[in-house]
């Protein structure tokens, strides 16, 4: 079976290195507000405190009938049972996180363009994130804003489930569905909310979710 994204909205819980969010309160105030679909993204910590920070995200999701999917780390999906990974370009090629994980667990794979967005699906994912669909200063991917129009293109070329990234807004979640998009997945407009729950919720009813 195709895997399908059980919510248009990608939850990614990222305390972008403020030392007063905490992973875990983050995860916990995202599934409350109905998150369905969440990523757990702890750049610059150890493995230990990624696995341990993991394993309680784990039983938060478990708790929400959340899926939970780790970002980059293969290993520690695998040792919290995770319900997948979401790799990028520099991170484990798709084929080594498919031996680590099997087949049954979800793969995603961050895609910059239509030959990238071409070749993870061949390649056997399950979804690929398409950005950085607007400007952002969360991460520097390394790429220009892509826009609506390219999100499109892409949408054309593949049938994968899409998740856009990169500056996306409540405000603007709505105009990337409409650009095929299946989900928008989204950081610092959710976690930097003052009432992280009440943003999901929100941005649930935006996309009519
Ligand atoms: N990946 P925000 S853009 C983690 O283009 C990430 O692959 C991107 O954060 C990509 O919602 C991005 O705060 C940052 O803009 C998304």
């Amino acid at each position: 079976m195709p895997f399908t994204f059980p919510s248009p909205l990608y939850a990614i819980a990222d305390t972008l290195g403020r030392a007063e969010l905490s992973f875990v309160d983050l995860a916990g105030k995202l599934c409350a507000g109905g998150a369905k679909l969440l990523q757990l993204r702890a750049k610059d910590i150890s493995s230990r405190e990624f696995l341990v920070i993991a394993r309680e995200v784990q039983t938060i999701c478990q708790r929400y009938g959340c899926l939970l999917i780790v970002n980059d780390r293969a290993d520690i999906a695998l040792a919290v049972d995770a319900d997948g990974v979401h790799v990028g370009q520099e991170d484990l090629p798709l084929a080594a996180a498919r031996h680590v994980l099997g087949p049954k667990k979800i793969i995603g794979v961050s895609t910059h363009d239509p030959e990238q967005a071409r070749e993870a699906e061949r390649e056997g994912a399950d979804y690929i994130g398409f950005g950085p669909l607007f400007g952002t200063v969360t991460k520097a991917t390394g790429y220009s804003a892509r826009g609506l129009d390219q999100l499109r293109e892409v949408r054309r070329l593949v049938t994968l489930p899409i998740v856009a990234i990169g500056g996306i807004s409540t405000e603007r979640a709505p105009s990337a569905l409409a650009a095929g998009a299946n989900a928008v997945a989204m950081i610092s407009d959710l976690v930097l909310a003052d009432d992280v729950a009440a943003k999901v919720r929100e941005t649930l009813q935006v996309l009519n979710s």
